[in-house]
């Protein structure tokens, strides 16, 4: 029978069924079976690399029996379904989390075993799925997972990229960009549908016509027709029952090109900067919170969204005809920043254009379908586009868009009266020299709902970004913080910690994290306390390893490994990190007796490759490292680990075995973090600003249980009306003078002087835009807390404890049920057997 709840809630107190639990057995013969009637080897020749695809095989056969349940039993139900439009989607690896989350981990493992191989060593083979660039692709890669846990009707939607996140070397110091090639060997969890190919359009021109009713109608003649091949990756909810799919879309040539219509439109020039087809989703942009401004970009953008709406408006089709009266109560499309937005002039086109439906009505759908997350305040990454390069490209779009704008502004008109500059502030189009189309803007008006991802950045949209918004349509802003997965990010990366917890409060956690809360009985228990930190010191010993193969060097797994891993960018302010690592080298120096238990710091960060000073930084921890590694002189006591390629997989190694957890963003800079979560979920201790989720991350965990220092959004705000200068903390403090004078010379570049000037002059003549040096000396002081903590080791645990305790707020199937609830109104369906 099939069964729909009414909120997803009722999932959460169902146990998962043991009954689709195999024997490893079966999973052994599906093994075997693979690997001879697959792969074509045997388990005599067998290497790692073909274990782990007769291993994806095996487990694909299951998730793939659970798809096609979940797809009938979505049809059958004609359910409303979210769409998650992403331009990136950063899922890391696969095995382990489909392994967990069917519940056959153990099992496989088991059978593997027999098979006389170990799992975690063919776990390895797997490259990462790294279509994403941080923090926003791999938010929408928790989402689906908690979609699919919560038997939600979703589909994830965006680029197959050929190329994602390049690979990072370090030669001599210096970040060095390689391709990443994640399907050279083909990827055995995607599933090619060329039955559900889509055909794109773009440049060409646009043709006015006047139908027999006297209507105008308007016709796209395009000048290039672009395929677009999807690829669906089965997303698992954890349980195993609902099997949702995130579709990927790859380009390729189509026969279509009108040498007339490319005459006509004097486009035969610009046909040299045409975009193959092909290029269309070879290689994900690495920039992380910039906007491209390219060509090829807005294509990319353009590209994936028709395909996926036309994808989705078949589907509809399918059930309803041609009746589009149910669209959007059938449909809603969420917006992962403003990458997807074109989506909505789009759909008006085919509202406008191929359903010939009047204004008012394609809007009331159109503007009832999106809704829009919002992931940054920082104005270089809100994206613009020129007005000229969309007419070259869709110029039918940009006709729609500057209708949508002059309705808005008679809208405008009706609140702000003959308000020239309120007019010139809140249109969608951009006036000057160069016209530009203002995409948050574009997202804002044709949304129901805009949300931020933590409640203070949330607040900041409102109060700074978008307030006139919130004035015309109160109620359309509102916040859902972030979350993560506890599946991935506990479960299956930290499986010890995970083991102590299920034999402590039971094995339901990872569907109910609020049960986490349990744990704090345990906090001041001795024997718990020393169960916690031996799982923390093994974890530790355990990335010692891998430190040392991954770059040589030695750490002691019993000094305090404290981490910053996210992208290099100064906001987050990983120079600050360095600069108080100095600080300590310099005390160090100064006095071989300073007291300080000891410490490793680890880093890991990728640059965008045309970020020159996010560059120079990771040179210079780098060149640091190096330099106080190979001192003798610091007895043992400082380490600096600059761990190359940062990425999912790595981050999984990391943060089981995080003493301290780096999030030090200038306040108001950073709209949430997730690796915050993560970290404090793992047992990690924060030393952070007040800044994104680090706020409600205190709130759970109490003031006593956290490290928060520095400047305040408020206290920010008043010193650049103030006016800071940076000046004043390098001529005042001695220390932060030293350290900044310590870079210009070859202490740290023998033979090249100056080698870290940039840095020094970013924080100095550069106007220290992020506030470091106002930082510092708050920071240094939190880090001598953070000391005095570790020392006493019975009070660390307990902090460590209650971080993880206190963690379920962060659970990402809470942020999910906050979008159900205040966005998405949709309901639960649950497969049938
Ligand atoms: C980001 C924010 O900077 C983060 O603070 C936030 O946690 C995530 C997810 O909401 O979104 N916005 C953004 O552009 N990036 C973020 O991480 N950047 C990248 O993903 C590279």
């Amino acid at each position: 029978s099939k069964t729909t709840t009414k909120t997803p809630k009722a999932r959460l107190s169902t146990p998962i069924d043991k009954s689709i639990k195999l024997d490893k057995k079966i999973i052994k013969d599906a093994i075997v079976r693979h690997l001879h009637c697959s792969l074509g080897t045997d388990e005599n020749k067998a290497n790692n690399h073909a274990w782990w695809k007769a291993t994806c095989a095996a487990v694909q056969e299951q998730v793939l029996e659970q798809l096609r349940k979940t797809q009938k039993s979505h049809y059958l139900n004609d359910t409303r379904a979210v769409h998650y439009f992403s331009a990136e989607f950063l899922m890391g690896r696969l095995m382990s989390n489909n392994l967990h989350n069917l519940g056959m981990f153990e099992q496989t493992q088991q059978a593997l075993t027999e098979l006389g191989v170990n799992l975690t060593d063919i776990m390895e083979e797997e490259p990462d799925m790294a279509l994403g660039n941080g923090g926003l692709g791999r938010l929408a890669a928790c989402f689906i997972d908690s979609l699919a846990t919560l038997d939600l009707p979703a589909v994830g939607y965006g680029l197959h990229y050929e190329h994602g996140l390049f690979r990072q070397e370090i030669k001599n110091g210096e970040q060095i960009e390689r391709p990443d090639s994640w399907r050279d060997y083909g990827n055995p969890w995607e599933i090619c549908r060329p039955e559900s190919i889509q055909e794109i359009p773009l440049y060409g021109y646009v043709e006015t016509k006047y139908g027999d009713n006297g209507r105008i109608k308007k016709e796209w003649h395009p000048g290039l027709i672009v395929k677009g091949l999807p690829w669906d990756i089965p997303v698992v909810g954890y349980g195993g029952k609902t099997v949702n799919v995130l579709r990927l879309w790859q380009s390729q040539a189509s026969d279509y090109f009108n040498w007339d219509v490319f005459n006509a439109g004097g486009y035969l020039d610009a046909q040299k900067e045409n975009v193959q087809a092909e290029t269309i989703s070879k290689v994900l942009y690495p920039n992380d919170e910039t906007e491209a401004g390219k060509e090829l970009r807005l294509i990319q953008q353009y590209f994936f969204s028709a395909c996926s709406l036309k994808d989705i408006i078949r589907r509809y089709k399918r059930a309803h005809g041609d009746n589009w009266s149910r669209f959007s109560s059938q449909v809603v499309i969420q917006l992962n920043d403003t990458h997807p937005a074109i989506a909505i002039p789009e759909l008006m086109r085919i509202l406008l254009d191929r359903a010939e439906l009047d204004w008012d009505t394609a809007w009331a759908i159109s503007s009832n379908t999106f809704a829009y997350t919002n992931h940054t305040l920082l104005p270089e990454a809100l994206e613009k586009w020129p007005a000229r390069m969309f007419e070259k490209i869709l110029p039918r779009h940009l006709e729609i868009i500057y209708e949508i704008n002059h309705r808005f502004m008679l809208e405008v008109e009706k609140v702000w009266p003959g308000n020239v500059a309120m007019k010139q502030k809140l249109s969608i189009i951009e006036e000057g020299s160069d016209k530009m189309v203002r995409m948050g803007n574009l997202s804002v008006v044709g949304s129901f709902k805009v949300n931020g991802v933590a409640e203070i950045h949330s607040a900041l949209v409102k109060k700074n970004l978008f307030p006139e918004f919130d004035h015309m349509w109160p109620g359309k802003l509102t916040n859902v913080t972030n979350g993560i997965t506890p599946r991935r990010w506990l479960k299956a990366c930290n499986p010890k910690l995970s083991n102590l917890i299920d034999d402590k409060i039971g094995s339901d956690w990872p569907l109910d994290l609020n049960k986490l809360q349990e744990l704090a009985n345990y906090a001041d228990n001795a024997k718990f306390q020393k169960q916690f930190m031996q799982i923390k010191f093994e974890n530790k010993q355990a990335l010692a390893i891998e430190i040392k193969a991954l770059t040589g060097i030695d750490v002691d797994p019993k000094a305090i490994f404290d981490v910053q891993i996210k992208r290099l960018h100064e906001y987050k302010r990983q120079h600050l990190n360095l600069l108080h690592i100095m600080a300590l080298y310099r005390r160090l120096l100064a006095n071989p007796n300073y007291d300080m238990h000891p410490r490793v710091f680890i880093f890991g960060a990728k640059a965008a490759p045309g970020y020159k000073l996010a560059k120079d930084i990771i040179y210079a921890i780098n060149q640091v490292a190096t330099r106080i590694n190979n001192d003798k002189r610091v007895n043992g006591k400082l380490k600096v680990v600059f761990l190359p390629n940062y990425r999912v997989s790595l981050a999984e190694k990391i943060i089981p075995a995080a003493d301290v957890s780096e999030q030090i963003s200038t306040a108001g800079k950073e709209a949430s973090g997730t690796g915050n979560m993560k970290l404090s979920l793992n047992g990690a201790l924060t030393i952070g600003t007040l800044d994104g989720a680090n706020i409600e991350i205190a709130e759970e965990v109490g003031d006593e249980n956290i490290f928060i220092f520095g400047l305040t959004v408020d206290e920010i705000d008043a010193l650049h009306k103030t006016g800071y200068n940076p000046f004043d903390y390098y001529d005042n403090n001695r220390e932060i003078k030293a350290i900044l004078d310590w870079l210009e010379t070859d202490y740290f570049t023998p033979g090249k002087p100056g080698a870290l000037a940039s840095l020094k002059h970013s924080l100095l003549e550069g106007g220290d835009p992020y506030k470091v040096l106002a930082d510092f000396e708050s920071y240094s002081a939190a880090h001598e807390k953070v000391d005095a903590a570790y020392k006493d080791t019975t009070r660390w645990a307990k902090m460590a404890i209650l971080n993880s305790a206190k963690m379920g707020k962060f659970t990402s199937d809470r942020s999910i049920k906050d979008y159900v609830e205040r966005i998405w109104k949709l309901e639960a369906c649950k497969v049938d057997e």
